[in-house]
């Protein structure tokens, strides 16, 4: 067990006359982000990458043990390799895996087996959760929260992505054992998303839909 050990909190707050100012600016800028699938190949500089990948790394975890790995691929034959494989299982998840009901769900995003993003964005960040933890003799560490961990820290992650100026698609080809081989990544890790980033193509265009008003997600007691 580690010991109890502090620091000083260097909380740098907001003058109160500018908070109200600053949530709104927030929220116009998120209010911008939209899922993307049509992307351009327009190169992304690595160091803003790494930048958002570190956002996503300052997300809060059970037991502060941060059960992710983030894997950022570039490599055109890794993509190729996960396009092949994202879209053999499409194919079979179009084809009837997913259900009447599934695929009535998605209609209105006009979605399909045909993945040629995972070829022509420049980047794609898998998003491995640790199931567990493996220490210096190879024991298990039993991980806490790790589903709510990895979801908070993506969060953080395509936001800042967004903020950047770059587009994303939260890509989740089921199941995504194959990342593992291509990735490189041990047993103990899964892969929960694969994170598509880059320039939105010129010509994208995005279903027309949109989010649900505060009174239907809030309830204030
Ligand atoms: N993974 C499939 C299907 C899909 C599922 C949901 I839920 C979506 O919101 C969108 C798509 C695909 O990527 O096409």
């Amino acid at each position: 067990m580690s010991p109890y050990v502090t620091m000083p909190l260097a909380f740098e707050g907001v003058p109160e006359a500018e908070m109200q100012g600053r949530a709104d600016a927030f929220l116009a800028r998120m209010r911008k982000r939209r899922t993307v699938r049509d992307f351009s190949d327009r190169p992304v500089p690595r160091e803003l990458i790494e930048t958002a990948v570190r956002v996503a790394g300052t997300a809060p975890s059970g037991a502060n043990q941060q059960p992710w790995s983030f894997v950022c691929i570039a490599d055109p034959q890794r993509k190729t390799l996960i396009r092949e494989g994202a879209e053999e299982e499409e194919r079979a998840f179009y084809a009837g895996r997913a259900g009447e009901e599934w695929l009535d769900a998605l209609a209105h995003l006009g979605t399909d087996d045909k993945k040629p993003f995972l070829e022509t964005a420049p980047w794609l960040i898998a998003i491995f959760a640790q199931r567990w933890g493996v220490d210096a003799e190879g024991n298990r560490i039993k991980h806490y929260y790790v589903p709510e961990s990895v979801g908070i820290a993506t969060g953080f992650l395509i936001a800042a992505l967004h903020d950047a100026g770059l587009a994303t698609l939260t890509h989740t080809p089921a199941p995504m054992n194959f990342l593992n081989a291509i990735c490189g990544r041990p047993d103990n890790e899964k892969a929960l998303i694969l994170l598509v980033v880059g320039y939105p193509r010129e010509d994208c265009r995005v279903p027309a839909i949109g989010k649900k008003p505060l009174e239907e997600i809030a309830t204030f007691l």
